[in-house]
């Protein structure tokens, strides 16, 4: 029996590769070369399944013109690549990697934090350009994590570990704002306090972004929301790109209405706004904040298992859209 065609969107582990050939007849681009999207919907003809990451857009277009694709296995837990109506409509199963990456997240929006609230890369810049002559009382001070206040907005698996690394590591007074407020029990194990989004940007000593993108949360925080936080306060996001309205944030930070930022993500990423290449108070990574290799791998297995259970006919381990049963497409 001939094994079913899969694509895989980008470059990813040999051992994955090698997994999914053993399950698949796989056409892999370990070129890691960014296709546009004619050059994807090629690639996909006679495909039945693709393994994605973030930077792979599902659409009705594409989907229109491969009408043999049944699952789109994204390799990531936001999935805002996915045009979930259209692939409905089209009787396409996606699916995400939620959970392994979870504790590495939160790990790196608190390092994020840190390095925002410390002028870690503003200090190290100096020193690299060798303008470090002398101690000075004042060179460098930032803002205090332990006991501050730490408003997160979006409260899911990634917001809670932040939370409890804030409260129990720091002595932070976590607040917090979510479209849904979270039980009590796991209110109590976060020492969280559910308040408005107004009241979490005016009270927050630092604010962390951790909320899908939806066109509900597009530009969550703007120049109006900016306004409202304090002018000695920290942003971050490692939600997605589109949270935060860059241009407004840059202004923001040149003004220095509010202290400084730290974004692993932007609008139209890989590029990132001009105005955010020329503020010094603005930590900026390239949407790093699952890569650590045990991290990486673990979220490629899931992909990989999502496509092998679906053709396995056991259905998808983590699916965000209804399953599309096999002999229905
Ligand atoms: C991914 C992410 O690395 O999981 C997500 O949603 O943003 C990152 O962990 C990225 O999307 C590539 O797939």
């Amino acid at each position: 029996m001939s094994k079913p065609k899969i694509l895989i969107a980008r470059a990813i582990f040999g051992e994955t590769i090698e997994r999914l050939s053993q399950h698949f007849d796989v056409e892999s681009n370990q070129t890691d070369d960014v296709w546009p999207k004619a050059l994807l919907i090629e690639k996909l003809k006679g495909k039945e399944g693709v393994f994605t990451t973030g930077s792979e857009r599902i659409d009705g277009e594409l989907l229109d013109a491969c009408p043999e694709l049944k699952i789109c296995a994204n390799m990531a837990v936001g999935y805002n690549n996915f045009d979930i109506d259209a692939m409905v409509a089209h009787g396409v199963t996606g699916t995400n990697a939620p959970d392994v990456l979870t504790e590495t997240t939160a790990d790196f929006g608190f390092a994020l934090l840190m390095a925002t609230a410390r002028r870690i890369s503003e200090s190290e810049h100096y020193l690299r350009a060798g303008k470090w002559t002398k101690w000075a009382y004042d060179m460098f001070s930032g803002s205090d994590i332990h006991g501050a206040t730490l408003g997160i907005i979006g409260m899911g698996r990634i917001g809670q570990g932040i939370a409890k690394r804030g409260a129990h590591g720091f002595g932070m007074k976590v607040i917090y704002h979510n479209r849904s407020r979270l039980d009590a029990a796991l209110e109590a194990e976060c020492k969280a306090t559910y308040v408005g989004k107004e009241e979490l940007l005016r009270n927050a000593d630092h604010v962390v972004l951790v909320v899908p993108y939806t066109p509900a949360s597009h530009h969550t925080i703007g120049a109006v929301e900016l306004a409202l936080m304090k002018p000695t306060a920290t942003l971050v996001n490692i939600a997605r790109g589109g949270i935060v309205d860059d241009a407004a944030l840059a202004a923001a930070l040149r003004d220095k209405r509010i202290a400084a930022a730290g974004l692993d993500v932007f609008e139209g990423e890989p590029k990132v706004h001009p105005d955010l290449l020329t503020v010094p108070n603005v930590v900026l990574t390239p949407h790093i904040a699952s890569a650590t290799v045990p991290t990486r791998r673990a979220m490629a297995e899931l992909a990989a298992d999502n496509l092998i259970a679906f053709f396995g006919g056991k259905g998808p381990v983590t699916p965000v859209t209804p399953v599309t049963s096999l002999a229905k497409k």
